[in-house]
């Protein structure tokens, strides 16, 4: 069901409620996912969780929720931020910058991060309570030196494929619901680039937790909406 049939069906069914009259029959439609969807978790990794080389506010949260989604999921991936020592996405790579600043790489902007998600270190590991043992495939992304993957499909050069989309096409998936952190850097270009292959897309806001850095979450889901992403809560799916 469309986010704007979802809410005139609410707010049909405040107004019978409002009429005394049971709504039960009005009741909005679970998203029930089919067999050809996939659950794309993305970075839930201890980096990006309170403790961690980039802590996203209240980023653990998403675990239990992810949890308890997975079983209405015949396919899961995973990813990782997945970055070398001396990764060109961290400030202490560029002399003088600052982590949040900007800098222009090869490929364009580029926002600078504190070193987070080193290959092989306890803080690039996935979060401890994660519990996804139906899971596929793991992916991990950004393990180029100097080029940054914010997204699970294509590379910040806009060129280099990291093969989720032809992973996914040959296993005949066809709609993606995407969860995990953060929800404007690497869900939001994940859901993004996920329309442009050619799939639907859900995202399941709850299921995801934000930076927030100068609006770019408001942005995030500006961009979202434009490409017809579906924004969603887990409530919204039937498990
Ligand atoms: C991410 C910033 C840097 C993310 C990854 O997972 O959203 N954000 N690297
Ligand atoms: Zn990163």
């Amino acid at each position: 069901m469309q986010a704007f049939d979802r809410r005139t069906m609410l707010k049909a069914t405040a107004a019978l409620g409002a009429l005394g009259l049971s709504s039960q029959a009005f009741a909005a439609k679970k998203i029930k996912p089919a067999g050809n969807s996939a659950l794309i978790v993305v970075d839930v990794q201890n980096c990006f969780v309170e403790g961690g080389t980039l802590p996203v506010a209240k980023g653990s949260e998403v675990v239990p929720v992810i949890n308890s989604l997975a079983s209405a999921f015949e396919n899961i991936v995973v990813t990782q931020d997945w970055h070398t020592a001396g990764h060109a996405s961290f400030a202490s790579s560029h002399g003088g910058k600052k982590p949040f600043e900007t800098t222009k790489l090869a490929y364009g902007n580029q926002v600078l991060w504190p070193d987070h998600c080193v290959q092989g270190t306890e803080d690039a590991a996935l979060h401890k309570d994660l519990k996804l043992p139906t899971a596929q495939v793991i992916l991990r992304k950004g393990f180029h030196k100097s080029v940054d993957s914010y997204s699970a499909f294509e590379e910040a050069d806009r060129k280099t494929s990291t093969g989720l989309a032809g992973y996914l096409k040959q296993r005949g998936i066809k709609t993606v619901f995407v969860t995990g952190l953060a929800t404007d850097f690497c869900v939001a270009w994940t859901a993004l680039d996920a329309r442009r292959f050619g799939f639907e897309v859900y995202v399941i806001e709850d299921a995801t937790r934000a930076i927030d850095l100068n609006g770019s979450l408001t942005a995030a889901w500006k961009k979202m909406a434009k490409a017809g992403v579906k924004r969603i809560q887990s409530a919204d799916i039937s498990v």
